[in-house]
């Protein structure tokens, strides 16, 4: 009898157990603190976005599916779990048939709803038990990626990530680029970047929706593109750089490389073979070039404007037919930037005859042309695209001839202008550019008489005279390019610099797990980061 009495005792003791722990256990599940997904620190803003006020639990019991015969989209589902274990060390099968711990979802889902209304659009739904994105295309669902990363709390090198959850905002987010072209330039002709120091800023880029850069591949102090039917313009015109350096080149396959990154980003790349100015090291390789009847030598100085191609040379233009074939045939994007800035020692009737016949090769090799406002004045399609950086005038142009204009005007967007007059790196001519002239201003109404219809995007250059390695690349694109991603790709009414500035604040723990060597504005409020890569000179 007292036997029994214990066991029942017991019996109860265990159930109570249970249901003590069970109720732990919903209670792990439901009792989430109140959450604000508007408050998140999104950049660039999105559209839309409705919080719901409860969290979805990322953990080792989520999975990730996609769309699985929809192009594109298992490799986005893989990248974001790649970027998950990134963050958090967390490993989350993608598509995965066999899990069945399995307690929540991230579906990525190709859907041709009307409610998304551009090809990078996307909406995402998050609920307690799952994390829903639409987009019509891999494209869409690449940039909502980039969102589901940047509401991940913290990011953290958690060796218990096993045992961890983090909590996610629940609501819903609607979003879609402002303009359609969102782009930074590098010039990798005064100073060469590898391949290595590309690829990695084309991965800030991506997390910032930045969706295209361009490579200012040459210039008078050195020649970094891989020619076939001319090797001399590398083998000679590639060996050199300001300041006297090394230079340095890509070969096709180094290029083909970044392309393929970039592609993987849902980056573009432009390809600029600056002419006909800017043509002082295409002229030392091949001296017909530049019709003097002279030599040039190496130039490593700073100073522009000097050199010119022979633009009434029939063999000149064969030449650059060579090149922008072969480079077009490397480059799947739909733009060739042909520069044109700058040559102030060409004719101005010299430089017409010159950019209207390029336009035209570049046209037969199935591209697009984009050149430095310049061009404007020559004969050209309305396909082309003039790049404003300096003159009004030419912009306006532009607008009155029918083409589409990008925004970079050099007083507002150019990277490589300094912070302040203690700027370590950078120039000056165009103004100083600290963190909060860089971001207010408003692309739509920069140039009078220029508006949104005209303007297919904006684009920060960062030019290379000052800097000669990826610390000094980072230290100006950073921060300041992330303000450029928000100008074009938030609206207007969304963009605030009060709100702005302390959602970068929070972007540091994400910049220094990157390593990145941003230079740390005073005007910010930088968050502490716990996890910093490597000791970083922040002086
Ligand atoms: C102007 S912007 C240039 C470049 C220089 C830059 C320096 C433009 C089209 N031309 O050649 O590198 O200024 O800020």
């Amino acid at each position: 009898m007292k036997q029994s009495i214990l066991l029942k005792s017991l019996f109860v003791f265990c159930l109570f157990t249970v249901l003590v722990a069970c109720e732990q256990q919903k209670k792990k599940v439901i009792n989430f603190p109140t959450t604000d997904l508007s408050a998140e620190n999104l950049i660039p803003k999105p559209l839309k976005i409705t919080p719901t006020n409860s969290a979805f639990g990322l953990d080792k019991n989520t999975s990730i599916h996609t769309s699985e015969n929809a192009s594109g989209f298992p490799e986005v589902g893989q990248f974001l779990a790649e970027k998950i274990k990134w963050q958090t060390n967390l490993d989350i099968p993608v598509n995965t048939t066999e899990s069945p711990t399995l307690e929540r979802i991230i579906f990525i889902n190709q859907s041709d709803s009307t409610e998304i209304s551009s090809k990078e659009g996307y909406d995402l739904y998050i609920t307690q038990d799952s994390v829903i994105l639409n987009a019509k295309t891999a494209e869409g669902a690449f940039r909502g990626v980039q969102t589901i990363r940047q509401i991940i709390p913290e990011i953290s090198n958690d060796t218990l990530a096993e045992n961890k959850m983090w909590l996610i905002p629940t609501g819903k987010i609607t979003d879609s680029p402002n303009f359609e072209y969102r782009g930074s330039m590098l010039d990798v002709a005064r100073h060469f970047f590898s391949v290595e120091d590309v690829k990695k800023y084309i991965d800030i880029l991506a997390y910032y929706k930045i969706n295209t850069l361009h490579l200012h591949l040459t210039d008078d102090q050195g020649w970094r593109i891989e020619i076939k039917s001319w090797p001399k313009l590398t083998e000679v015109g590639g060996r050199s750089e300001v300041g006297g350096g090394e230079g340095g080149f890509y070969t096709q396959e180094d290029y083909k490389e970044i392309v393929a990154y970039a592609a993987k980003h849902y980056i573009t790349i432009v390809p600029e073979v600056d002419m006909p100015g800017h043509t002082n090291a295409a002229s030392v390789a091949y001296p017909f070039l530049n019709g003097n009847g002279k030599t040039p030598k190496i130039y490593t100085g700073t100073q522009v404007g000097f050199s010119t191609f022979d633009t009434r040379k029939d063999t000149v233009y064969a030449f650059i037919d060579d090149v922008v074939r072969e480079i077009s045939a490397i480059t799947p994007g739909p733009y060739f930037h042909a520069g044109g800035d700058e040559s102030h020692v060409t004719k101005k009737k010299d430089f017409i005859y010159f950019v209207s016949k390029i336009d035209k090769i570049v046209k037969k090799h199935g591209k697009r042309m984009i050149g430095w406002d310049e061009i404007v004045h020559a004969d050209i399609d309305t396909t082309a695209i003039a790049q404003f950086w300096a003159n009004e005038k030419n912009a306006k142009l532009a607008v009155e001839k029918g083409l589409k204009v990008i925004l970079s005007p050099g007083k507002k967007a150019y990277l490589d202008m300094k912070y302040d007059t203690l700027s370590k790196h950078g120039l000056d001519w165009a103004g100083l550019i600290p963190v909060d002239t860089g971001y207010i201003w408003t692309p739509e109404r920069y140039v009078q008489g220029i508006n949104k219809e005209h303007i297919l995007g904006v684009e920060a250059p960062l030019w290379s005279e000052t800097i000669s390695n990826i610390d000094e690349l980072e230290y100006l694109a950073f921060p300041r390019m992330i303000g450029y991603s928000e100008l074009s790709w938030s609206k207007e009414e969304n963009r605030d610099w009060e709100n702005y500035k302390i959602r970068l604040g929070n972007q540091a723990p994400y910049l220094d797990k990157m390593d990145v060597k941003y230079y740390p504005s005073p005007l910010i409020e930088w968050k502490k980061s716990k996890y910093t890569y490597k000791t970083i000179d922040k002086d």
